[in-house]
């Protein structure tokens, strides 16, 4: 997988070198090429932003750097015929972060994961030029999407998560079979609490079961733990819960916080009692 980072902080994303990114990238499964937006200005300023039409606060992001850096981008698989002479039969997808995109999930990483090219268009001020996201739409499929319900300076912190969060999508990024056995088991949940040694640390004490050896009572453990935790903090996550992947203990467990299955989902049908 390629993914082209266009920003006017190219030193934000570094940090990519040193994560688990990294070890995808020096392992050949990504390339990743960060390029600064204003190498593509044409004044001594070097100016990529100017006031937004009709008035109002803060600076907009010049359509005309932002449509060269994506020429540029592309430059690359327009002159250069793959190795075995074919045409990419699909567009490369141009990611733009903002708090007015679709919010960011698991299944989206996993999908853009797919994807032989990601370029990320990481903006900074009250956005880019509307008119840079249209034209863009020839030569790649657009996506605004957000890192969640709050705000922060401009795109690159959220370009950092989502490259996490597709690399580790990405196969032989994460080596291991059974880790992934073990999260599609508990997709759309919350994990259970987490323990190490020692047994006991400053008077309190690991839960006696994680210590027992007893591995199917242990995995049972979580299951309720990860149940009674999403329950708590993130009803939202127990309504799209399929019933059809619940067992029958899963169902007494959800019963005693008051959920019940109902099609497609769970509701609550009596007031959840706090952890
Ligand atoms: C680009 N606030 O905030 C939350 N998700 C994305 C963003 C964001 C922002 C400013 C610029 C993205």
């Amino acid at each position: 997988m390629r993914i082209d980072v266009i920003t006017t902080f190219p030193e934000y994303l570094k940090p990519l070198e040193l994560s688990l990114v990294g070890r995808a990238i020096d392992d050949g499964l990504v390339t990743l090429t960060v390029t600064d937006l204003r190498d593509f200005t044409g004044d001594r300023h070097r100016t990529v932003d100017d006031t937004p039409y009709g008035g109002g606060p803060g600076m907009v992001m010049l359509a005309e750097p932002w449509g060269q850096a994506l020429e540029h981008v592309l430059a690359p698989e327009l002159t250069l015929p793959s190795p075995d002479g074919t045409v990419p039969s699909q567009k490369p997808l141009l990611i733009v972060p903002t708090p007015a995109g679709q919010p960011m999930t698991q299944s989206l990483a996993r999908e853009w994961s797919s994807r032989a090219h990601l370029v990320i268009a990481c903006g900074r001020y009250e956005g880019i030029d509307q008119r840079l996201m249209e034209s863009a739409g020839d030569r790649f499929d657009v996506v605004e999407a957000s890192l969640g319900d709050f705000v922060v300076f401009g795109g690159e912190v959220a370009a950092l998560a989502f490259i996490e969060a597709v690399v580790r999508e990405v196969p032989g990024v994460i080596g291991n079979v059974e880790s992934l056995v073990e999260e599609s088991h508990s997709a759309g949940l919350l994990e259970a609490h987490t323990y190490t040694k020692p047994p006991q640390w400053r008077g309190l004490a690991v839960p006696d079961v994680l210590l027992s050896g007893n591995h199917q009572a242990i995995a049972r453990w979580r299951r309720d733990e990860s149940l009674r935790r999403t329950a708590n903090v993130r009803p939202d996550l127990i309504v799209k819960l399929l019933p059809e992947n619940c067992d029958a203990r899963d169902l007494e467990v959800l019963a005693e916080l008051g959920w019940s299955p109902v099609h497609g989902g769970f509701s609550r049908s009596a007031p959840a009692v706090a952890d």
